[in-house]
């Protein structure tokens, strides 16, 4: 069904970016998780775009939809509304601003950090009117997505040939893993679409500091990412599959085999984008190194050793667009 959203206005926010969006790249792995050869396609995919889809994911469509118009009606609420269940740190609404360095984008969202206490804390103070039917949206999604995730790390560490399966799953499977959750909302921009034929930047370019991220979003356009050769394409939406990002933690513990994709997202002309986001992470004292088992004779690590504590530091400190890897390479 068709939901109108209401629009924030543009002229408060004079500083959020505008680009043209381009075609859609046909060339996106696409991974159905059911195949044999999936573990093989994975791999290649991390190495190459870092960046891939899947299919046969068995996450069920239901919960999706669920937790999709859970959004949808939590955003049509009035401003006043929203903005009473901000600011977005440690969990809550944001809109516009993106983290607390001054970027901004064309976008309002919710965000968590999710453990299980913190879901239900979080649902309470977010969804005053119903918190446990958002809760029960939220969590049925975020644990069929989790487990989602431990099956694609665990066809990794397999198609890496390394031991023991769970080596990169256990840590978001900790009890004390530190992942996010966001809820995002992308109203449309037609009237600056009709006017210069530019779309405004929704979520301005990044990297992922955490291990993995698990995207779906509606039919609405938008999400692009950048190739090796620095150029940005367009990715085709599609609303029954997820996308899945190689974040920096993953890059590095696979000393930069596998790549954290830099990405952004540009608002669509026309329609509403809505997206979700789970960002796997590990415990905040687990040492960031590039695991032993991938390393060839006399090969050193790329980067400086940090803890997940450390480097999330320095991310939240840092602007969105820049290159928080950058910061911990050894030369
Ligand atoms: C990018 C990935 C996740 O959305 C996020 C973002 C976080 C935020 O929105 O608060 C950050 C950004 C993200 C990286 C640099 C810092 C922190 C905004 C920002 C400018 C939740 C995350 O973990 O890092």
């Amino acid at each position: 069904a068709m939901v109108l959203l209401s629009k924030p206005s543009f002229d408060q926010f004079p500083l959020i970016k505008t680009c043209k969006s381009t075609f859609f790249f046909p060339g996106i792995p696409v991974i159905d998780l059911s195949k044999p050869d999936a573990k093989t396609l994975l791999v290649k995919a991390c190495e190459e775009f870092g960046f891939f889809k899947v299919i046969n994911h068995g996450v069920p469509m239901d919960f999706v939809s669920r937790l999709e118009s859970e959004a949808v009606k939590f955003f049509s609420l009035p401003q006043s509304e929203k903005e009473r269940r901000g600011p977005p740190d440690p969990f809550g609404y944001g809109n516009r601003r993106i983290g607390s360095n001054g970027d901004v984008g064309w976008i309002e969202y919710l965000l968590f950090n999710i453990n299980p206490e913190t879901i239900y804390q979080s649902s309470l103070s977010i969804f005053r009117e119903n918190p446990e039917m958002f809760c029960s949206a939220v969590n049925d999604y975020i644990s069929a997505v989790r487990k989602m995730a431990f099956q694609v790390l665990e066809l990794l560490a397999e198609g890496l040939m390394i031991q023991p399966r769970n080596v990169f799953s256990r840590l978001l499977m900790d009890d004390k893993s530190d992942s996010f959750f966001r809820l995002n909302h992308y109203p449309p921009c037609p009237e600056l679409q009709a006017l210069s034929g530019q779309n405004l930047i929704g979520f301005g370019e990044h990297t992922d500091p955490h291990i993995i991220s698990i995207l779906r979003s509606n039919n609405a356009s938008g999400l692009q990412i950048s190739l090796k050769d620095g150029s940005w394409v367009s990715v085709p939406p599609d609303q029954t599959s997820f996308f899945i990002n190689v974040g920096d933690s993953l890059q590095v513990m696979t000393n930069g085999r596998f790549k954290s994709v830099r990405h952004r997202v540009l608002a669509n002309s026309f329609k509403s984008r809505v997206s979700m986001i789970y960002f796997g992470g590990p415990p905040l004292s687990e040492r960031i190194v590039p695991l032993a088992a991938l390393m060839e004779e006399g090969e050193e690590s790329l980067y400086k050793e940090f803890t997940w504590c450390e480097y999330k530091k320095t991310a939240y400190k840092s602007r969105l667009a820049e290159n928080r890897l950058g910061h911990f390479l050894r030369k």
